[in-house]
């Protein structure tokens, strides 16, 4: 395989995940922090008060950074460091401790890449309505501008949000992920938020100057597939492909909202919260698209069963997402179709052809045996995957992050799946890094050439 010159090779991880160190230097509580209490909200009561003590271990990962041969690191801030009541004062030792890690990586030239939002709303905001209420769009603006003034000088890749579709319809909608919501019109006003929020921010961040600066946003992007071609089956596997990435892409790289929004939710038709302004200020352009990748969607048509509107919500759109095909899956259960990688990049530039550089951000894996240091099939899996990315070849694809560096604390599933390239013995905290981790270390030296 060729990579083209100056293609990024990183890993990446996010605040809650790894961070631990929840009540240190003034970090305010996050909906995260709140919601892992709830009994039966995150498997085995797992929090991520500790998780792997990246907060305190931090040089020791960044050595292992290097040593593995990276050139960029993609990871979170948390919102509730900067400000422990999501606005007013600024807690001071937040922006510290991510000067000193990105300054730290810029001395070994890995180059930071940073997401100002990755799922951990501060809990006062939740507060007060969360992503519901309009007014969280312009403390996310004030708050990434924040973090921009004070790192800007060395800092250039800014991503506002991660996967907006995961902030609202799974923390708003599903309720598996915080705040655990189950809602109708306050999901899609969450998702509209989102949006604003993230059309602010940049132009915030713009306004704010400095040199060779770059804004994007992070999307998941699940190919949706339908199990028949019965009129029925595909109808929903386009209600899917709205809820899931055109509710998003259309409005950052087309200027409006998916048509079909104003019907496939039924009795939820209210969608007062768009303003006329605010798809201008959504649809400016963006320096880079980042695209997470783990799987594809096989689906079928399920009428309602529950008529009942007042129980809908967002997510409830007639849609059965269980199908399965007959491949091989991985501990979470997802289908191994790296295809859809090529498609999920190809799709994305055929429906916007002005579409700006992408990188791969998020692309992983868990099996049964990457419990274990001999972890052969995540080999398998991110090979396949690379090779696939690069087969999208009309995309300008500038680089690739594996998820993620380290065991982490995966949201609803707890600790029990293992995502790293780098074990965690939580007991401990030791760090072993898995034959995974060698073989990403071999694979990119070959790769530079
Ligand atoms: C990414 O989301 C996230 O950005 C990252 O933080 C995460 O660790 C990684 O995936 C691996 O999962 O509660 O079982 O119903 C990928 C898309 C959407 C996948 C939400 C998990 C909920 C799983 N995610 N989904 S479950």
């Amino acid at each position: 395989m060729s990579f083209p010159a100056g293609f990024r090779w990183g890993v990446a991880t996010s605040a809650y995940q790894i961070e631990g160190a929840a009540g240190t230097d003034g970090r305010g509580p996050s909906i995260w922090d709140t919601f892992s209490t709830v009994p039966g909200a995150v498997a085995s009561g797992d929090t991520g008060e500790v998780a792997a003590d990246h907060y305190h271990r931090w040089p020791e990962d960044l050595r292992l950074m290097t040593d593995l041969g990276v050139d960029a690191y993609r990871f979170s801030i948390s919102w509730s460091r900067i400000f422990p009541e999501g606005r007013g004062k600024v807690e001071q030792r937040g922006l510290d401790f991510y000067r000193r890690l990105v300054e730290a990586l810029r001395s070994k030239d890995v180059e930071p890449f940073v997401t100002l939002y990755h799922w951990d709303l501060p809990q006062a905001l939740e507060d007060q309505g969360g992503w519901r209420n309009r007014d969280t769009s312009g403390w996310f603006a004030d708050y990434s501008a924040t973090v921009h003034e004070a790192l800007k000088d060395v800092v250039s890749k800014w991503t506002t949000l991660n996967e907006p579709y995961c902030s609202s319809m799974v923390g708003y909608a599903e309720g598996r992920h915080a705040p655990g919501a189950r809602e109708g019109h306050g999901a899609l006003a969450a998702s509209h938020h989102l949006l604003l929020g993230h059309g602010l921010a940049v132009q915030s961040m713009r306004a704010n100057g400095g040199e060779g600066q770059e804004f994007g946003i992070v999307l998941n992007q699940s190919p949706t597939v339908p199990v028949t071609d019965s009129p029925a089956d595909v109808a929903a596997a386009v209600r899917q492909d709205v809820l899931l990435r055109r509710q998003f892409t259309d409005p950052l790289f087309g200027g409006e909202y998916p048509e079909e929004m104003t019907s496939m939710y039924g009795a939820i038709t209210d969608f007062s919260f768009r303003h006329d302004e605010d798809l201008s200020i959504i649809g400016q352009p963006l320096d880079y698209v980042g695209l997470n990748y783990y799987y594809r969607l096989h689906v079928a048509d399920a009428p309602h069963r529950e008529p009942d509107p007042a129980k809908r919500t967002a997510h409830d759109i007639g849609v059965d997402t269980t199908q399965l095909p007959d491949v091989q899956r991985t501990g979470m259960g997802w289908p191994v179709e790296p295809v859809g990688l090529t498609e999920a990049l190809t799709d994305l530039k055929a429906r916007h052809p002005h579409l700006p550089p992408v990188y791969v951000t998020e692309n992983g894996c868990v099996f049964p045996d990457t419990e274990n240091f001999e972890d052969t099939d995540r080999i398998a899996f991110l090979r396949d995957h690379i090779a696939a990315a690069q087969a999208a070849t009309d995309v300008d694809l500038r680089g690739y992050f594996c998820w993620s560096l380290l065991d982490n604390f995966e949201w609803a599933h707890g600790y029990k799946h293992r995502f790293g390239l780098i074990h965690i013995d939580y007991r401990t905290q030791q760090r072993t890094p898995r034959a995974s981790y060698h073989w990403y270390r071999d694979f990119i030296a070959a790769a530079r050439g």
